[in-house]
């Protein structure tokens, strides 16, 4: 790994080129989209006051006009996201491995745009459904626009481009009835994994806890293919690109996640604003994996399938730099509705393989932006235009925006004195100068051929906790599916090659036939496990940036939520009082307290911890409020950690049964502060930084 310098604080500046339009000056005043004063849009004009409406009223029509076109075609998938700006710097010079220059100057901060989104869902829906998470960057270098257009999970479901329309189609929603919205768990989607046995590794995946994050702030990216380094001298390195968060990685519990889709669909997309305008801006560290060109072949698997990946234990991931998002966009649709990416915006020193996924997102992302932004012109939007000059002889087309001068817009001419002439090979983009040598064929490399193994070693690195939660994702999604063809086909065909007890297991719940035992098809390799694929030793002993609820009613112990307060906000979390309703309550020192929310409009889905302060009153009248009663349920059994104050157990023992209090583990993660108070609070924020307590479910 190499060693970090220390990194400069990054600027909270948005630069005015992707700023867009602004706020109105102060003495500005209405007009026409023709800059002619309007004094008033509140009557349409009309042949007497209670008269028809003239036919003659510009203004009337220009606004209904501008209104009818307000919307474009969402994106056919990543419909759903949510954007930031920020910047990006290298550690030190990676010139060993390439040209670009925002890998090689540590002294460059690259301004970068990135958008996180769900793939299946629609523009409106909600953000904490089970699916993959886009997370795209673009970086504004000065060499030109990179753009690195990755997702949450390090492989994909299939292997060719080709399958990408039937893939999709399968899992968005019925074509005859738009149902269901944002969800794998229907038939035409499990019919289509039942059949397509590359889809393995993928599904274990986006059943695992990976599929439903706590936040955006708090998961990992990836590249997914394996892309190309390129130095000076024209070597290549091959390289997969990996996005560390430094806030480590959480997820949410299965339950949680779907009634926060009723109660907050704008959950990840509050949360990524809401920390970006508290200053917590989120920070990931840029990892690569770098092999010679000569090891493609040589982990028992190709790197050119995309449905595998490179564990980290064979091949480090390097830590190279550091992105930081700093600033929300300033308006929706300029920025994270109009932003465009393009796998195949590339600069010189970064380069594609031959990876038959990745070569048809070249095509495609080009492409739909035709559909999409309503033409060709596109990159001049301020959101897509680079930062490094443009000079070239496209022209005309929908939606120009650049006014060019001059008439030779062509090359070569003379008339225009030979400009723009053709970069320098030192400034210009070479593809790298790889041999090819093959017929045609429509054929899928026998290389490409194991599906099951690297969805076992997945399986097989996962925590007990986090195994439970991929078989009841399971059991949850193959329970709707009411096809039982469709359902025997899963477990005899993809999971049973890759795990016997697996797929028996899923038998039983979704009452189809015991698969044969003969079925399992996953080679052991050397490796048994991957620690890295788990997210539990990936966590980050922190509490920064956690929502913590204490819940107080009139005569709370003061006393116990000051001493909380002062440990979690040293711990950069931020403690929230949630009281009956929104009135002022007083402590039982005669405080009184303005709370933030009231019970009756928020829950525990929206903490990650919850305090109940002791004071004898406020308990007994939260014992009497079924919100309350709800709030220390789901608390409960969303793992989450519980601190009770002294005198608030009746409160935890009216709300949770005793049969689930007696088992062993039931207590895990729950505090009463019958210890000195600093050790409570030592004790609970150590609690809170350990995210969750799945120990509770089982
Ligand atoms: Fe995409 N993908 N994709 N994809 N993808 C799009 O581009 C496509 C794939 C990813 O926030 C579309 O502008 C094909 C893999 C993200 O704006 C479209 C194939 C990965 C985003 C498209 C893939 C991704 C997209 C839709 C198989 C992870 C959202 C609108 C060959 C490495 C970007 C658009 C944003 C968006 C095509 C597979 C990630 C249609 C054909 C693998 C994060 O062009």
């Amino acid at each position: 790994m190499l060693p970090k310098p220390p990194v400069p604080q990054p600027t909270t500046e948005k630069t005015t080129q992707l700023a867009g339009f602004h706020q109105p000056a102060e003495n500005s005043h209405l007009t026409t989209d023709q800059g002619v004063g309007i004094s008033q849009t509140e009557n349409s004009l009309t042949a007497g006051v209670r008269g028809p409406t003239l036919l003659e009223d510009f203004h009337l029509r220009e606004k209904i006009m501008r209104f009818d076109h307000e919307r474009i075609p969402e994106r056919v998938v990543h419909a759903r996201g949510a954007g930031a700006h920020g910047t990006f710097q290298v550690y030190e010079s990676l010139a060993r491995y390439t040209t670009a220059s925002f890998l090689t100057n540590p002294a460059l901060i690259t301004p970068v745009f990135v958008r996180f989104s769900t793939v299946v869902g629609s523009r409106g829906s909600a953000d904490t459904v089970r699916d993959v998470r886009g997370f795209a960057a673009k970086f504004y270098t000065e060499a030109g626009n990179f753009d690195l257009v990755g997702n949450n999970m390090p492989v994909f479901f299939i292997q060719d481009g080709i399958k990408f329309p039937d893939l999709v189609h399968a899992l968005k929603p019925d074509p005859r009835k738009e149902i269901p919205q944002a969800s794998s768990a229907h038939d035409r989607f499990w019919d289509f994994i039942s059949l397509m046995p590359e889809t393995a590794h993928m599904v274990m995946w986006v059943m695992s806890d990976r599929g439903i994050p706590r936040s955006y702030r708090m998961m990992e990216g990836f590249g997914v293919h394996t892309f190309r380094l390129v130095n000076a001298e024209g070597m290549s390195h091959l390289v997969k690109f990996h996005w560390k968060p430094l806030l480590g990685m959480h997820g949410l519990a299965w339950e949680e996640a779907q009634q926060l889709a009723g109660k907050d669909a704008d959950f990840h997309r509050r949360d990524l604003w809401d920390a970006i305008e508290a200053g917590n801006y989120p920070e990931y560290e840029l990892g690569i994996q770098v092999v010679p060109e000569a090891d493609v072949l040589k982990y028992g698997f190709d790197l050119l399938d995309p449905t595998k990946l490179l564990p980290e234990e064979l091949v480090p991931v390097q830590r190279i730099g550091k992105l930081t998002l700093n600033s929300n966009p300033t308006n929706f649709f300029a920025e994270t509705e109009q932003v465009a990416f393009c796998v195949a915006n590339l600069v010189p020193g970064i380069d594609v393989t031959e990876d038959p996924l990745l070569q048809a997102r070249l095509f495609s992302y080009l492409d739909t932006q035709i559909t999409r932004l309503g033409g060709p012109n596109f990159a001049e939007l301020p959101i897509n235009r680079p930062l490094a000059t443009v000079h070239n002889h496209q022209h005309d087309g929908f939606g120009r925006h650049g006014i060019p001068t001059g008439g030779a817009n062509y090359h070569p001419n003379s008339i225009g004195g030979g400009f723009p002439k053709p970069a320098s090979m030192a400034d210009s983009f070479s593809h790298f100068r790889e041999r090819i040598n093959g017929s045609k064929v429509r054929e899928r490399s026998e290389s490409f051929s194991d599906h099951f193994s690297q969805a076992r070693l997945f399986l097989d690195s996962l925590s007990e906790a986090e195994r439970r939660h991929l078989t009841n994702a399971l059991r949850f999604e193959l329970s709707k599916v009411t096809l039982r063809p469709v359902r025997q086909r899963v477990v005899d065909e993809i999971l049973a090659p890759i795990d016997y007890a697996l797929a028996l297991e899923i038998a039983e719940a979704v009452d189809v036939n015991r698969p044969d035992s003969r079925k399992e098809r996953a080679k052991r390799s050397s490796m048994k496990t991957s620690p890295a694929l788990s997210m539990v030793p990936i966590r980050q002993p922190t509490i920064a940036t956690r929502r913590v609820a204490a819940l107080v009613a009139d005569g709370f112990q003061v006393s116990d939520l000051t001493a909380v307060r002062a440990g979690i906000e040293a711990g950069g979390a931020t403690l929230e009082l949630l009281a009956p309703t929104l009135s002022p309550i007083t402590g039982d020192d005669g405080t009184v307290f303005t709370p933030t929310h009231s019970l009756q409009t928020t829950g525990s889905i929206t903490f990650d911890a919850v305090l109940v302060p002791g004071g004898q009153p406020s308990i007994a009248s939260l014992c009497l409020m079924s919100e309350a009663i709800r709030f220390m349920q789901d608390a409960y059994l969303h793992s989450k950690t519980i601190g009770l104050g002294r005198g608030a157990i009746p409160l935890f023992e009216s709300a949770i049964h005793p049969t689930l209090r007696s088992r062993p583990t039931s207590m895990d993660g729950v505090i009463e502060a019958t210890l000195p108070m600093k050790e409570f609070v030592a004790n609970f924020i150590a609690m809170i930084a350990q995210h969750r307590h799945w120990s509770r479910e089982a």
